[in-house]
């Protein structure tokens, strides 16, 4: 279980949950990657990690999906089922953080 928020269990597992429907496309050398996972590390989100450079599937996913390899792009699977590709370094973090307040 990733570093809960909260004290109560059962919000923790909620947001391990809310967690697990994020990946970020990245790879190592990108300096807007860096900044991005910075503030992941940061803020203790344990989100997936997909790296473009050195996994073929992840590169064809963040393709197919984001319609383009720029990176990074967090893949955001929402509760109904639809996904959003969000690119920007900045816009992604701005994301993260209005959703670190929601939580
Ligand atoms: N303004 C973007 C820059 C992202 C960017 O330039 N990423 C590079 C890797 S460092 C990339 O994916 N280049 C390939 C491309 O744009 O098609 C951000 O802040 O996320």
């Amino acid at each position: 279980m990733t570093k809960s928020f909260s004290d109560s269990p059962d919000k923790a597992r909620t947001i391990d949950r809310a967690l697990k429907m994020m990946a970020l496309y990245h790879f190592e050398t990108c300096p807007y990657c860096h900044k991005v996972r910075h503030f992941l590390g940061q803020h203790a989100l344990a989100i997936e990690l997909r790296d473009t450079a050195n996994d073929v599937t992840a590169k064809s996913e963040l393709i197919a999906g984001g319609g383009r390899h720029r990176v990074p792009c967090l893949r955001i699977q929402k509760p109904d089922d639809t996904v959003e590709w969000l690119f920007e370094s900045d816009d992604i973090i701005a994301y993260l953080k209005a959703w670190l307040s929601a939580h």
